[in-house]
């Protein structure tokens, strides 16, 4: 595999050309440079109490969340990942587009096989145009639920700390929403994977890490009594704030399964809700959300298999007070319940862009691709009486009626090696057949998909259109 082996250096901006240079200096802006920053991510087991009970995770150097990424818009990465696990993994850095580096993308059998256990792997990871918040995570199977952070990527440096597409915060705090399951999460893939039942749903949502103080052993006011039944803090996460301050929130949602649509006999839907907080990108989204708006429910038909417990932070005022002593209390008389779709519609149509002439949004206009891939959640038939998935046959994923097997070796490698038999190139731009694809009733003969590794090559930069 190609590993990075470049030398620490100061690199600049300089090499996007001389022009630009010269018209940044004409107007009088100061010098923006690009860093190079080193990260050691170690991946390793560590022991974690949550939910009154310890189990081991896999980390990154034993923090979960795993650590911030801090750069500027335009600096590089490296990242020497060294594996200290029991299995292979890859990481992956969501939303950096990185443009001509597909090596360090980072999904498993994509871009990569597995960095295996006692190796180590050094990710280059390229932010050219991206700022806000990113974030990165392990990209095989299910090691994301505990191998994720964030990545903020702050405006170009030498700008005088600006300029933010708004007004600058007078402090920030990253906000991590995940999921926390009580059982080994390899234990409980392999066994969805071996039924082709349902995914299990978590136990837990957590903020930074931590359940809330709605969930056992997680009151921070019992928290004496905890570290004496238990030997370790396992408490609310408190942010400190200021009365009159601006806080930056950078959310990101690491949720693995936020809301999954569950294929019953006669009923499919799929429902998603995902959100990022990424103030450049949502532009773009809504651009993009013309051809066709998502539908979203948080508890329709089919829709049943989430956690529906409540995670807390406490927000503390630092100040000239005494704090009560006791908990606070949850606001449920104006917190809205989950049911309600349309407080989560409103709440979602009130995200726009912030586009500026500093943070464009560069929509093409002009389109070389076009593409309909159809996604849908179907079934394999079971040999025998062994699976537990819809009809007692196995669930099955599939994009454009294919489904996914992994290969030896990843796809790049293939394509770049010229290795023949790993994919093939026929993935379809369009169905085969069109019926209603969000029927309540579909026949067997459209659920079953066929399995395989089929590939769609695209010239480089090319405009591509894709109606999911
Ligand atoms: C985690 O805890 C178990 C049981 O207490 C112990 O055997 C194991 O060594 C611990 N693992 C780590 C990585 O500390
Ligand atoms: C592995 O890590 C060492 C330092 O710990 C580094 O010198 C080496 O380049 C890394 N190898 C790869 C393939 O990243
Ligand atoms: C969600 O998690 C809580 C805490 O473990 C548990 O009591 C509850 O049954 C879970 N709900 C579902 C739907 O799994
Ligand atoms: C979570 O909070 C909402 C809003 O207050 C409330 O309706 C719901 O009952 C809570 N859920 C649980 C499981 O306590
Ligand atoms: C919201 O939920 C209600 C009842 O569950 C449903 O009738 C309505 O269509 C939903 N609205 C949207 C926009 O999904
Ligand atoms: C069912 O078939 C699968 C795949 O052929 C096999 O691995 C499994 O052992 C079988 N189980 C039973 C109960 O026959
Ligand atoms: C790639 O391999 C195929 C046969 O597997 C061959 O026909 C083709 O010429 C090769 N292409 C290159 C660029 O080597
Ligand atoms: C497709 O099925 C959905 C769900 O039953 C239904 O609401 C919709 O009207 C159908 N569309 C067409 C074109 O029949
Ligand atoms: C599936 O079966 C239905 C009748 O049950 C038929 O109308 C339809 O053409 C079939 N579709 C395919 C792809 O065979
Ligand atoms: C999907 O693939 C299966 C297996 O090759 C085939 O039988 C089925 O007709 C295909 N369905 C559609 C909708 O193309
Ligand atoms: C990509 O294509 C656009 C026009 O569609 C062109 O302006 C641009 O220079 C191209 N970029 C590269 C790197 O080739
Ligand atoms: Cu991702």
């Amino acid at each position: 595999m190609a590993a990075a082996m470049v030398q620490p250096q100061r690199a600049s901006l300089f090499r996007h050309g001389g022009c630009w240079l010269l018209l940044r200096c004409l107007v009088g802006a100061a010098l923006s440079l690009a860093h190079v920053h080193h990260y050691e991510f170690v991946l390793m087991e560590t022991n974690y109490t949550r939910l009154c009970e310890t189990k081991s995770i896999l980390t990154v150097n034993g923090e979960f969340p795993g650590p911030v990424i801090r750069v500027h818009r335009g600096d590089t990465v490296f990242v020497n990942v060294i594996n200290r696990g029991y299995y292979g993994v890859t990481l992956h850095w969501h939303g950096v587009k990185q443009p001509r580096n597909p090596w360090h993308d980072g999904p498993e059998y994509i871009t990569q096989c597995p960095i295996a256990p006692g190796t180590n792997f050094t990710y280059e990871v390229q932010f050219t145009t991206e700022e806000g918040t990113l974030w990165w995570h392990a990209h095989s199977d299910w090691t994301r639920v505990t191998v994720h952070g964030a990545i903020v990527i702050l405006p170009p440096e030498g700008t005088d700390g600006g300029p933010y597409p708004f007004t600058k915060p007078d402090a920030e705090e990253v906000i991590i929403l995940a999921s926390w399951y009580k059982g080994n999460l390899r234990e409980l893939l392999a066994e969805a994977l071996e039924t082709g039942s349902d995914t299990p749903t978590s136990d837990a949502y957590t903020i930074n890490g931590q359940p809330g103080d709605f969930s056992a052993c997680s009151n921070v006011f019992n928290l004496r009594a905890q570290l004496f039944t238990h030997g370790s803090a396992d408490t609310t996460y408190k942010v400190m704030v200021e009365q009159g301050k601006t806080y930056l929130l950078r959310i990101v949602n690491a949720i693995l399964n936020p809301l999954r649509g569950r294929p019953q006999p006669n009923h499919r839907r799929l429902g998603c809700l995902l959100f990022e907080a990424y103030h450049i990108e949502l532009h773009r989204a809504e651009s993009r959300a013309d051809h066709g708006r998502p539908s979203y429910s948080s508890d329709g038909v089919g829709i049943v298999d989430y956690n529906h417990s409540n995670v807390t932070v406490i927000l503390e005022y630092r100040g000239d007070y005494t704090p009560s002593g006791s908990p606070p209390e949850f606001p449920s008389s104006t917190l809205p319940t989950y049911k309600e779709n349309f407080t989560a519609l409103s709440f979602r149509e009130r995200i726009r862009g912030l586009a500026t002439e500093d943070h464009r949004s560069n929509v093409p206009r002009e389109v070389s691709t076009r593409m309909f891939v159809l996604v849908s959640m179907g079934m394999l038939i079971c040999p025998n009486s062994s699976c537990r998935g819809v009809y007692g046959n196995r669930m099955a994923s599939s994009m454009t009626n294919f489904s996914w097997i992994n290969p030896t070796t990843d796809i790049l490698q293939a394509y770049y090696r010229n290795i023949s038999g790993v994919y093939s190139t026929g993935f379809p731009n369009f169905p085969s057949m069109y019926y209603n694809f969000t029927a309540e009733d579909l026949p067997l003969n459209v659920s079953v998909p066929t399995k395989g590794r089929m590939v769609k090559v695209l010239n480089f930069n090319e405009s591509v259109e894709i109606v999911f």
